[in-house]
């Protein structure tokens, strides 16, 4: 019977060292979203991310995010981004066309510039659900940010290890079978 096949693993681990972090936080329910920067804040130090590497900035509401992360992903400075915020249902349908832009322009930044963008945008029916999710029952979503900005950043990097060495080996491989052919005209 055939062994059972190993495949190659590529891991993020979740160590913070080394790496750069920007977080794009809303204004708007500040209540909210301060808990949810402070626990992200809190997992990339105790995963050794350094006071210097972590860099935050404001904005007025969720529907700014996407702006502010494409802003800061075009840096260059930056392994992942985390962006917070969070949408509370109205009496209208405004919740939905923020709720429902907020997600896509963060989407679109992200694979626009190819940067990790962690989105920890609460989308909630009450505030007490937002409570929950921001350090309550429901534990901290902004931690959860925070691991998983660290874990997309390392990926991301042995990803560009993995092309790196594949167009190299490519390269090499083409000029070899190109002197190869170059002596057999010559002969
Ligand atoms: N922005 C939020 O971040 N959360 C909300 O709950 C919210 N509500 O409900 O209105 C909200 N609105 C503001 C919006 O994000 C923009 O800042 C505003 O429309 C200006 O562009």
């Amino acid at each position: 019977m055939a062994e059972k096949l190993k495949p190659g693993k590529i891991g993020g681990e979740l160590s913070g060292a080394g790496l750069r972090f920007g977080i794009v936080v809303s204004r708007f329910n500040d209540f909210i979203t301060e808990r949810l920067l402070a626990a992200s804040l809190d997992a990339l130090e105790r995963a050794g991310a350094a006071d210097g590497d972590v860099d935050v900035a404001h904005v007025p509401g969720a529907f700014e995010l996407p702006l502010a992360a494409k802003k800061m992903a075009a840096t260059g400075r930056y392994d992942a981004l985390i962006a917070i915020g969070c949408v509370l249902r109205g009496a209208t349908s405004h919740y939905d066309y923020v709720c429902s832009e907020t997600a896509r322009g963060l989407q679109l930044a992200q694979m626009d510039s190819g940067l990790p963008i962690i989105f920890c945008v609460l989308t909630c029916d009450t505030l007490e659900q937002a409570i929950d999710r921001a350090g309550l029952k429901s534990g901290n979503k902004g931690f959860e940010a925070g691991l998983a900005a660290i874990e997309m950043a390392r990926l991301s990097r042995k990803l560009r290890g993995v092309a790196g060495a594949a167009a190299r080996s490519k390269a090499s491989s083409s000029s070899g079978s190109r002197a190869t052919a170059g002596k057999a005209r010559r002969k």
